[in-house]
């Protein structure tokens, strides 16, 4: 078959640029390798910055997040044993957060594809990219057991960090960036109500743990944990007694413990990959940056970059004008490394390092005492985490 754009991947952002390549009537194929129950069966990100909310009105799939998300207008930092609340809201000139889980983000994007009657393979295997330092690019794979290519101007690597786009980038062409840290997360989610109607971001002597949600039933929490540990090893009541270990009196009043519906370790990682584009393949999303968690990115930073590469590629189908895909990598990495700055250093203030001991503890305890009194670095803490301006640092 013939098309404009080979969307490769139906997450968040690959679904994204299909919706608003949809509305600019630009003809795609989305490939995904997996089942879409799979797709819909993992559980990460819960935080949407007011970038990603819009886009998703402007796709037309923002009712059921209007109806059901919860907007936050501030988070908790709790330390040595005291919780204190960044006001988003007020710090921003009035912006907020989105709690909206990823999996309903997903499943929205996928129903709307399907009332839109828009082509998705699921299931695709040996998916291979072919000829995109030219102009003819194609895509080809295997479904039931028969061969499929795709001819098209455009491919959009949207396949995650483990994907097939950027391994299909000769090694010479690409540079990368990355830092691994010493420990993961530990997550559960359960259908038990919030323990604060806001996010608790707690830095303790045991380690960094998140109380988040997912509505006002079901919450999400998060405890730091050594990398070798098992999620097998972890029952139930061993995580609501580490979790509680590390919330001060009023939390530990309010948690409402009950049976995991879902409990996963994630490692945390930083990582770039320049540049992101390669003549006809542009990456998006996690196959071309990972953050770690803590500051909630990178979903968000998936969605800006689709919003970057579907203007520029509107542009080019529409306009027949190429400045868009030109400077595409540029703009997004502008973006992108604002927030890997920030969500490297929110994890090195919120976690405990194996190597800086009780020094290192005493010093992100007077950093976060400086952050919660000091006006400039609350404001500087609040506009990272509601996102910057898609304009941030034009004139
Ligand atoms: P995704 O969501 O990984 O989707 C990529 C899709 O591509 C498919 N794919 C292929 N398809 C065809 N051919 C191939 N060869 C393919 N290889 C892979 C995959 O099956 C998949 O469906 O990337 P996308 O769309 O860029 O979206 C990015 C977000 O998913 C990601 O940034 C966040 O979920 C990151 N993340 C979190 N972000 C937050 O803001 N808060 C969190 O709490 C949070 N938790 C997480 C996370 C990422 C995790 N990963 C990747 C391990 C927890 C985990 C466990
Ligand atoms: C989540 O709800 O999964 C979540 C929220 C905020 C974060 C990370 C994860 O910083």
């Amino acid at each position: 078959m013939k098309t404009q754009v080979a969307i490769i991947g139906a997450g968040p952002s690959g679904l994204l640029l299909g919706a608003l390549l949809h509305k600019a009537d630009i003809d795609h194929i989305i490939i995904e390798r997996q089942s879409p129950d799979y797709v819909l069966g993992r559980i990460r990100a819960g935080v949407l910055e007011q970038v990603c909310t819009d886009m998703l009105e402007e796709v037309g799939v923002g009712q059921r997040m209007r109806a059901e998300g919860l907007p936050h207008q501030g988070i908790e930092l709790l330390f040595k044993g005291e919780r204190h609340r960044i006001d988003l809201h007020g710090l921003t000139g009035g912006k907020q957060v989105m709690v909206y889980g990823q999996t309903e983000v997903t499943r929205d994007l996928m129903d709307a594809r399907i009332a839109w009657g828009l082509p998705a393979v699921y299931g695709a295997e040996n998916v291979s990219l072919h000829d995109f330092d030219g102009n003819t690019p194609s895509v080809r794979y295997h479904k039931d057991g028969v061969q499929h290519e795709v001819q098209c101007r455009f491919i959009a690597g949207c396949d995650g960090f483990h994907g097939i786009s950027r391994q299909s980038v000769p090694a010479g062409a690409i540079q990368e960036f990355e830092k691994i840290y010493p420990f993961g997360w530990l997550g559960v989610l359960a259908d038990v109500p919030p323990l604060s109607h806001e996010l608790v971001y707690c830095n303790t002597e045991r380690g960094f743990a998140l109380c988040s949600q997912r509505s006002l039933t079901r919450s999400r929490y998060y405890i730091q944990c050594p990398l070798t540990d098992k999620v097998e090893n972890w029952s139930d009541d061993a995580f609501w007694a580490e979790l509680s270990n590390r919330l001060d009196e009023q939390g530990r009043r309010n948690l409402v413990t009950g049976p995991s519906i879902e409990k996963s370790i994630a490692p945390l990682r930083s990582y770039v990959a320049e540049p992101m584009r390669f003549g006809s393949l542009f990456l998006a999303g996690d196959a071309a940056h990972i953050v770690p968690p803590t500051g909630a990115k990178g979903l968000n930073l998936a969605a800006t970059d689709v919003k970057y590469l579907s203007t520029a590629l509107i542009e080019y189908f529409q306009e027949n004008a190429s400045a868009g895909i030109d400077t595409y990598s540029q703009r997004c990495l502008a973006r992108i490394w604002k927030a890997e700055r920030f969500s490297w250093w929110f994890t090195q203030l919120m976690h405990r390092f194996p190597d800086s001991g009780e020094f290192g503890q005493k010093v992100q305890e007077a950093e976060l005492d400086y952050l919660i009194h000091s006006h400039a670095a609350s404001t500087s803490v609040a506009e990272n985490y509601v996102g910057l301006p898609l304009d941030f640092g034009k004139k």
